[in-house]
């Protein structure tokens, strides 16, 4: 074998090697932020506010909890999909929030969180999510 075959062999190894190294971390890269979604979204910074949109959909709130930084003013965009809920409006009483959601009209709620947990439901306290705040 030439030198010039062996050093072409090599190469090809080495990207066949970075190729599955890749595919190996994208994968788990995926994984671990599906499962992030799953538990608690994390709110995106945006005009120096922490933002988020939560959507009513027939099986609730999507998502249905919400990670929040206490202190840092929040912005959260509530959007109702769908006319088969009894979510028409988002109540969030600690924070004397209580806003009716217009079919496919966003409503955003403004308010600073402080620590804990607090519940977002439905005027009739039926469908519900969670606020974490810490
Ligand atoms: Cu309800």
């Amino acid at each position: 074998m030439t030198r010039r075959k062996s050093i072409i062999i090599a190469v090809a190894l080495l990207i066949a090697a970075v190729a599955l190294l890749a595919a190996a971390f994208g994968d788990k890269a995926q994984k671990s932020s599906g499962q992030e979604r799953a538990q608690a979204a994390r709110p995106v910074e945006r005009d120096g506010a922490q933002t988020a949109t939560v959507e009513v959909t027939d099986k609730g709130f999507e998502p249905s909890s919400l990670k929040l930084k206490v202190s840092a003013p929040a912005k959260v965009t509530f959007v109702r999909k769908t006319d088969e809920t009894c979510a028409k409006e988002v109540v969030i009483k600690e924070y004397n929030i209580n806003r009716k959601l217009p079919l496919n009209e966003p409503v955003t709620v403004e308010f600073t969180p402080r620590k804990g947990e607090f519940t977002f439901a439905c005027g009739m306290d039926m469908i519900k999510g969670t606020l974490i705040v810490e």
